[in-house]
């Protein structure tokens, strides 16, 4: 800011007082949602509730991409994300973010699949009782190798290819995971409850989980 003061002071440039109305935005994040929760309801809860100052730690990856257009008016925040490709450095990149800065709340939003490459990164946030609230987003599948498939023209996968896609047999039970590795978690199915358990989450100091069981888009 002080930057900025002085860069207007040197330019002659006026105050914000002498902008037009409406020139800067004023803050207002989108609604809380309600009804089944698919990944975008997921994002707009998020997006509604999120305090000010918080770290998002996006390892969302097809779940996450409407996120971003729900965020230009809420309270300003920090958006960590990868630089590559890599799967599986959303837990550990959150736990680093709350150790570095632990006055500040860190919100992970991590996906199911990439989320079992380091959820070991949970024992760490318990053990150090870093205030991270990880929201798994629980599609039950790798979705972005199955886009991949239909992009190659392949819309009706067999068995061997649904196989190495889908996240089942046995579901991953992220509750018991998650308590497991010392981590406070409840599993939501609904908006509504996403949001409620969500705002505990935030209020109480410490980690938390939330699996948010998806239901497909549509
Ligand atoms: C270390 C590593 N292993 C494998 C991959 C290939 N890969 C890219 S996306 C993906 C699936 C991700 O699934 P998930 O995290 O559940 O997110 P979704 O695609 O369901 O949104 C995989 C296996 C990768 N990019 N990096």
């Amino acid at each position: 800011m002080e930057a900025l003061e002085r860069l207007a002071e040197a330019l002659g440039a006026p105050d914000s007082s002498h902008l037009p109305a409406g020139l800067i935005a004023e803050l207002q994040p989108p609604d809380v949602p309600e009804g089944r929760l698919t990944a975008n309801k997921a994002c707009q809860t998020v997006a509604a509730l999120q305090p000010e100052g918080a770290i998002i730690v996006d390892e969302g990856i097809t779940s996450t991409w409407d996120y971003y257009p729900m965020t230009p008016r809420v309270a300003p925040h920090s958006i960590l994300t990868a630089a590559g490709t890599t799967i599986g450095w959303g837990m550990p990149c959150a736990t680093g973010a709350a150790v570095a800065s632990g006055d500040r709340p860190v919100i992970n939003l991590q996906a199911d699949g990439s989320a079992m490459f380091t959820v070991q990164a949970l024992w760490t946030q318990a053990r150090e009782a870093l205030n991270v609230t990880t929201l798994i987003f629980a599609n039950r599948r790798y979705n972005a190798l199955r886009n991949q498939l239909v992009r190659e023209g392949v819309t009706s996968p067999g068995p061997t290819a649904t196989r190495v896609i889908e996240l089942d047999h046995p579901t991953i039970n992220w509750v018991n995971v998650s308590r497991g590795l010392g981590v406070p978690a409840v599993s939501v199915g609904r908006a509504e409850d996403l949001a409620r358990e969500f705002r505990t989450a935030l209020a109480e100091p410490g980690p938390h989980l939330i699996e948010m069981v998806l239901h497909p888009e549509g």
